[in-house]
């Protein structure tokens, strides 16, 4: 399997790309090829970081390709995980950031529509990721859009972890943990529809408070928190989310569970379609199907509302500056 990974130097580069030449993506016994995607300025770092790869002597990394031309690097590739965007700059406004990545995520999906495999699966990491997504579906018109998808896994993982501290137990017993809308501090983490050992998790929890004024904002600003200690973004984290997200839409979701992915919408409960938001889903042989019949009360319904409008608005500037 060919795999590319764009911002490769990065700080998520540095920690997924072991992780990806040892096996955690398709197990040990199935090698993969990785194809690099830097800017011009940062191919020197990466030479660094492949040297780092070879004295691994990964048995299963059959191969390493960097450079700084997509159409190149994802000649042939199946899986594209999509992690370089620009960072927001001193006095950069939200549209300036927009743009900035509008030109990075314009040219990777005309460059995959052209050169990509026709099984290609491409995982948005890089934010704004739900729009940079939506960006890159709307350049490749060949491309089927559910191969699109943006990472809110990070955010599930939080929101399952949180829930187990919470109720002291096991990450293994936290169960149909969704997060709803943008990989943003509007995102909604749903316990509602969780289970914690076989049981409703907010009647385990019983604690209304808890949920509304403690659960639901430290996952949303878990980012900025640990940007607050660490001094920089989550980076090891970012990335076993990236690969956790990809190797179950490769491989499927556990037959009890769900997870959370941003894909497109259909416009089930009541998303607007086209918009890439996050969504209860399984997931079976890189296809991804939404988790339908949940029943949504006015608690959710307010904040997967405010999340998505969120959304449309990002579509909206996007769609301003003529990038889709
Ligand atoms: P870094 O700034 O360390 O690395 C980004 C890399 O992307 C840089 O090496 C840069 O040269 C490269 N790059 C920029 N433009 C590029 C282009 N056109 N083609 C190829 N490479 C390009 O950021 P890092 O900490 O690795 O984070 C990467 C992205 O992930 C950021 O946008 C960040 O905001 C986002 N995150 C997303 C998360 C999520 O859950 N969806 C969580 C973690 C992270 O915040």
């Amino acid at each position: 399997m060919k795999v590319a990974v764009t911002g490769a130097a990065g700080q998520i580069g540095y920690s997924l790309l072991f992780r990806l030449a040892s096996g955690s993506l398709l197990g040990p016994d199935r090698p993969i090829e990785l194809r690099l995607l830097e800017i011009e300025p940062a191919l020197k770092a990466l030479e660094g970081v492949v040297m780092e790869l070879d004295d691994c002597a990964f048995p299963g990394l059959a191969g390493v390709e960097i450079g700084s031309d997509p159409e190149k690097i994802f000649d042939g590739v199946n899986l594209a995980l999509l992690v370089g965007a620009r960072p927001r700059g001193p006095g950069m406004e939200r549209g300036d950031l927009l743009e900035a990545n509008g030109a990075i995520f314009t040219a990777q999906g005309k460059a995959l529509n052209s050169v990509a495999a026709d099984d290609i699966r491409i995982g948005v990491t890089g934010n704004p990721a739900n729009t940079n997504a939506l960006i890159a579906m709307s350049n490749a018109p060949d491309i089927p859009q559910e191969r699109f998808s943006a990472l809110t896994r990070l955010d599930h993982n939080r929101a399952i972890s949180q829930l187990a501290r919470k109720t002291g137990a096991p990450v293994t017993d936290v169960k149909h943990m969704t997060i709803w809308g943008n990989h943003s501090a509007t995102q909604y983490p749903d316990v509602f529809h969780a289970e914690v050992g076989g049981r409703n998790a907010a009647e385990v929890v019983d604690d209304q408070s808890w949920i509304e004024n403690d659960f639901i904002p430290t996952v949303a600003k878990r980012g900025a928190a640990i940007i607050e200690a660490r001094g920089s973004s989550s980076a090891a984290s970012a990335a076993s989310a990236t690969i956790d997200a990809a190797r179950d839409w490769l491989l499927g979701s556990a037959t009890d569970d769900w997870v959370s992915m941003a894909v497109v919408s259909d416009g089930s409960y009541d998303v607007p379609e086209g918009l890439i938001s996050s969504f209860p889903v399984t997931t079976s042989a890189g296809d991804w199907t939404i988790v339908q019949g949940l029943d949504i009360d006015d608690f959710s319904r307010v904040r997967i509302d405010a999340s998505t409008a969120e959304l449309a608005e990002e579509r909206d500037a996007v769609r301003e500056l003529g990038l889709i």
